[in-house]
């Protein structure tokens, strides 16, 4: 639990924790709704522009054969991310947030009930293109998998660790770059593992479709 800085810091934990609880309610009811149909959800965060969208156009190339897939893009404005996933040729549905930094558990709720789920195997969520906030707010998800890329440069697990803390599963995309970025994989993975020695971390490639079907399997595994 975070700790603000001023005389009531007391409250303001408590507030926080009343939240927390309240969005963790109803993430659970979310899951209730989507085990009753036998549909897993994956809850897809990281920073705009690392590849969320990228990483879910080959997951859906990978699985669509094998999973009748259904793709939530979240995103501030535009309806960009979910015209690409369309592309992939399975239904995308876009929530437009304004100002909102992350998506919740109401509103994804909400595209459920739009949703038929008695023909739904997977559903992807592409959360809004934030490292930060997305965190706090649980979906419902089966899995949770934080995407980030080397183009972040290397401090980025280590400037974030209440963020790794919380991930099971991390993608690190765009090892293409590796090089130009001057960016060392092997100890991006050791500070993220730092943090959390169980996570489960899958060094990516979009653009060259490295190390997509060893994630896509993962992911699946064991829900
Ligand atoms: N070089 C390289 N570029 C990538 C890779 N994955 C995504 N990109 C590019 O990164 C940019 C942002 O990708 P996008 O999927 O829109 O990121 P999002 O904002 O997280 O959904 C696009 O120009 C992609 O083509 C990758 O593995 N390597
Ligand atoms: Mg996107």
């Amino acid at each position: 639990m975070r700790k603000f800085p001023g005389n009531n810091g007391v409250d303001k934990i408590k507030i926080e924790k009343d939240l927390l609880l309240d969005q963790q309610m109803l993430a659970a009811e979310n899951r209730r709704i989507l085990d009753r149909f036998n549909v897993k959800m994956i809850d897809i965060m990281g920073s705009v522009g690392t590849g969320k969208t990228s990483l879910i156009q080959q997951v859906v190339k990978q699985l669509k054969s094998n999973y009748r897939i259904v793709v939530i893009n979240g995103d501030l404005d535009t309806t960009i991310d979910q015209e690409r996933i369309g592309s992939c040729g399975v239904d995308a549905y876009q929530i437009n947030t304004g100002k909102e930094c992350h998506l919740d558990a109401v509103t994804v709720r909400g595209m459920l009930k739009q949703i038929n789920l008695e023909q739904t195997d997977l559903i992807l969520v592409e959360n809004v293109g934030n490292l930060i906030c997305p965190v706090d707010f649980p979906l419902g998800a089966h899995r949770r998998l934080m995407v980030i890329s080397v183009t972040e440069g290397p401090y980025v697990a280590r400037k974030h660790p209440a963020v790794f803390m919380e991930m099971e599963y991390v993608a690190i995309n765009k090892t293409d770059l590796a090089a130009v970025m001057n960016v060392d994989v092997g100890e991006l993975i050791r500070d993220i593992k730092g943090i959390r020695v169980n996570a489960r971390v899958y060094p990516i490639s979009c653009r060259q479709q490295g190390g997509l079907g060893d994630l896509a399997t993962a992911l699946l595994e064991d829900i």
